[in-house]
């Protein structure tokens, strides 16, 4: 028999020859429709074209990825490293078809073939690998970095549940799990060969989250990387995002088979695949779970074995490491990197301990993102002690030595060693993950301007003494390629025939529609657009929500997780005073408003949980009162996502974002909504300040008490006063406490009388509840003049480039990392 040279002959000669695929644009997707499904494309559901599709553009930049990892293997450049626990990735199909350049193609392969795109899209589950901002932010950056060509990997954890799915059942919030990996995701690659091997001091148990230590008998876990591809705009660079699923190794179970323990060695085998099940769900409020602690020293140890075993195969001596690599650290979560890499400097490159730490400073950079105490990380000794002895010891020697070092240098003042020591004593001795990261890192950051002070001023001041040249500022941005391109391609279009093309990585350009604001064509042309936005997002949430909403009306959004500081009780109580003077005044003169609500409470927080159904229960009283539905209605829409807020924020027209003012770091949506036309109604606080600054302040809405107020009135802040003196305040609230909202479970809201009045409104709602009734009056006055409006809202679109992530990640690449671009040659 002759012999078979290639594949094709073999199919030949088994008589499955080769299959005929018609024309070329769609041989990818079809040949994926019959041999990964083996199904007839014709015979084909939305579910099997996704996941073809996807692997269809999966074939279409595979090998520019491959690419772009020789560059930098080959060019040796400082490369970049971003350490997050969290990646609020959402869907990916759109953007890599977006940023790969393939839109316009796919467009008329869809109308050859007859294909719904749009409906394929809506397969994808989002990849909700985090809780909220955070986890966004480090999802635009690595966009943004992919974009503006910068060597750079991501690195987090490959969660086989992401952020839990929210259903409201009878008003309440209840969470479900999300197997967001359930079906086969076409956009990772598993690389088995690049596995890393995680030595523990301990073995362990898990129960309910929390885990029990076995002290004494050593194991090991291990990490296997599964690699992403983040296509920058324009498809030229595809860097990777490296997420690490946890398991054991295949000759730790053989050793048990052996010894014939086989339901041992598998039952191990779950427990170790149990560090990486869930993203935990709690955002600003850190619970001691211990599993959490070993999330995160996984993350840290798996990504800086892989950085270093990279940094060395390109043939780099230790000297090099901060001229080769820069690792930033997304909050304190992987700060465990400071010991680490010490233990790799001083046990495996056997460098002295000064050589070792200078080495090691100069690597690390920390960036900040909460001021709110109870969210600042500390993690028992005695959890460090059973699991991590060496990084314990490592800490303790940092330690001694910076107390050392402040002491000779500080003779004469008597700095409270003890408020700067990295442990902090007490019944339970505990590491401050803070302290360590700045002490162990050459730059400390915040988040926005105000962010930044108050973290030097208030949080930090002993730190920022010390060491003011580490400490310095980042404002954050978003990436205008999913927030603006993708999300709103009516706006986008009516922008790019106007300003021309080049817009989605320059965002200065938008300045040229500012002469426009008062052209009453471009106002028409700028409205439709909007209005566009809304009916996409009202169909949208019709078919997946069942909820029925008027485009026709002013939509009002706040959408953000459920927090106190966020202050979602200051708008229901204003929503309550406006259904008071509507019914008071049903012909009063407002336009008609939908009041939109989406977030998630963490599981535990109570009060949290409390306010959703409180919103939840107004909206069900409001929008069934003959009375006023046809002036006001609100709506909580369930489980927010990145896919949620891509749908409605091109569709809002005020952006909500109220915090008390010096708790909010700095927020991303606010600077998503002013890209899409939004009209910022806030305090001043976070960006919101910057934005106001870049807008305008008579092209935004601020109000209420600025940080220092907030802290100089503290002390004197009654709310109490506010009650008896103010009657709309008095009225709202009684029918919150007298069962108006909740006749059939009376007394549920009695936690909102607790923490307004009884125990002292810690967010001073009511300080500012007056100012923004009245702020609320006049942006209602303003949208009955829709080209007055128009006029303000083309202002925000025109100068939103600031909070371009493009802008941020410059500035990281020029102030902390000094990384430069490093183009992969066409
Ligand atoms: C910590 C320990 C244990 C369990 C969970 C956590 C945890 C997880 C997530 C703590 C905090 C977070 C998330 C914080 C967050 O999203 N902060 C937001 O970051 C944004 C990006 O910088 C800012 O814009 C927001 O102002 C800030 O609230």
């Amino acid at each position: 028999m002759k012999k078979i040279e290639n594949l094709t002959e073999l199919l030949n000669r088994y008589g499955c020859g080769p299959i005929a695929f018609s024309g070329t644009s769609d041989a990818l997707f079809e040949r994926r429709l019959v041999l990964d499904h083996v199904i007839d494309p014709k015979q084909s559901g939305p579910r099997e074209q996704f996941e073809a599709f996807a692997s269809a553009m999966r074939d279409v930049l595979a090998q520019r990825w491959l690419k772009t990892t020789q560059t930098y293997d080959a060019a040796n450049p400082k490369q970049v490293y971003y350490l997050s626990m969290e990646f609020l990735i959402g869907r990916s199909l759109t953007s890599n078809v977006t940023n790969l350049g393939v839109a316009q193609a796919l467009g008329e392969w869809e109308k050859a073939k007859g294909i719904k795109v749009a409906e394929l899209v809506e397969e994808e589950p989002d990849a909700g690998l985090g809780n909220g901002g955070l986890g966004r932010l480090a999802a635009c950056f690595i966009e943004s970095l992919a974009t503006l060509e910068m060597p750079a990997i991501g690195y987090g954890l490959r969660y086989d549940y992401g952020i839990f799915r929210q259903e409201i059942v009878n008003g309440y919030q209840v969470e479900q799990p999300d197997p967001w990996l359930n079906r086969p995701d076409p956009w990772e690659v598993a690389r088995p060969n690049d596995e890393i091997p995680v030595p523990l001091g301990a073995s362990f148990t898990v129960k309910g989250g929390e885990i029990a230590v076995h002290r004494g008998h050593a194991t090991q876990l291990i990490g296997v990387p599964f690699d992403r591809p983040i296509v920058g705009f324009g498809g030229k660079t595809i860097n990777t995002l490296r997420l690490w699923k946890a398991t054991t190794a295949a000759a730790f179970d053989f050793g048990e088979f052996s010894s014939g323990d086989f339901f041992g060695a598998v039952s191990d085998k779950t427990l170790a695949e149990s560090v990486t099940r869930v993203l935990y769900p709690d955002d600003s409020t850190q619970r001691g779970r211990s599993l959490r602690f070993l999330q995160e020293y996984f993350l840290v140890r798996c990504s800086l074995a892989d950085i270093i075993a990279r940094f060395r195969r390109r043939g780099n001596d230790w000297s090099m490491l901060p001229d080769k690599v820069a690792i930033q650290l997304n909050d304190t979560h992987p700060a465990m990197a400071v010991p680490e890499l010490m233990r790799i400097l001083l046990d495996e490159a056997n460098l002295s301990w000064e050589n070792a730490w200078d080495l090691s400073t100069r690597t690390l950079a920390y960036t900040n993102h909460t001021l709110l105490p109870e969210a600042l990380e500390k993690w028992p000794v005695e959890l460090f002690e059973a699991l991590l002895p060496r990084h314990l010891e490592i800490i303790f020697e940092i330690n001694r030595r910076f107390l050392n070092d402040v002491q000779l240098k500080h003779p004469e003042e008597r700095v409270r060693l003890s408020q700067i020591s990295l442990i902090e004593e007490g019944n339970e001795r505990k590491v401050r993950m803070a302290h360590l990261a700045i002490v162990g890192s050459h730059s400390t950051n915040g988040v926005a301007e105000i962010h930044s002070k108050l973290l030097r001023t208030k949080t930090v001041p002993e730190f920022a003494e010390l060491f003011p040249e580490r400490f310095n500022n980042k404002t954050n941005g978003v990436t205008p390629r999913r927030w603006l391109l993708q999300a709103n391609p009516n706006l986008a279009q009516l922008i790019t025939e106007t300003v021309g093309a080049g817009w989605e990585t320059n965002m200065a350009l938008l300045r040229k529609i500012d002469p426009l604001a008062k052209d009453a064509a471009f106002q028409a042309r700028f409205l439709a657009a909007k209005r566009s936005a809304k009916t996409r997002f009202v169909d949208w949430i019709k078919k997946t929500a069942d909820i029925s909403l008027d485009p026709d009306t002013l939509f009002d959004v706040q959408i953000k997780r459920i927090h106190e500081y966020k202050r979602q009780l200051l708008n229901a109580i204003q929503v309550i005073i406006c259904y008071n003077r509507l019914l008071e005044t049903p012909s009063l003169d407002v336009p008609p408003r939908t009041v939109l609500f989406a977030g998630k409470a963490a599981p535990a927080y109570h009060l949290a949980k409390v306010i959703i159904k409180l919103i939840t229960s107004i909206a069900r009283v409001v929008n069934s009162n003959p009375m006023t539905r046809n002036k006001l209605r609100v709506a909580f829409l369930p489980n927010y996502s990145c896919t949620l807020a891509e749908y409605l924020i091109p569709a809002a027209d005020v952006s909500e974002q109220i915090s008390t003012a010096g708790f909010e770091a700095s927020g991303t949506s606010n600077m998503k909504f002013m890209m899409n036309g939004a009209i910022t109604l806030g305090t001043r606080d976070g960006a919101n300040i910057e934005i106001s600054e870049e807008v305008g302040e008579e092209n935004a809405f601020m109000f209420g008490l600025t940080s220092d107020q907030v802290l100089n009135n503290r002390a004197l802040y009654n709310p109490h006063w506010h009650y008896e003196n103010e009657p709309e305040t008095k009225a709202a609230l009684d029918m919150i406490f007298g069962n108006y909202f909740s006749a059939d479970e009376p007394g549920i809201f009695e936690p909102i009388r607790e923490t307004l009045l009884t125990k002292g409104d810690y967010f001073m709602h009511l300080a500012d509840l007056t100012e923004y009734v009245a702020t609320q009056s006049k942006v209602a006055k303003l949208f009955q003049t829709q080209n007055a409006w128009a006029e303000k809202a083309i202002h925000n679109v025109a100068r939103s480039g600031k909070f371009s992530s493009d802008r941020t990640i410059e500035q990281y690449a020029h102030e902390i990392w000094d990384v430069k671009p490093c183009p992969v040659l066409p």
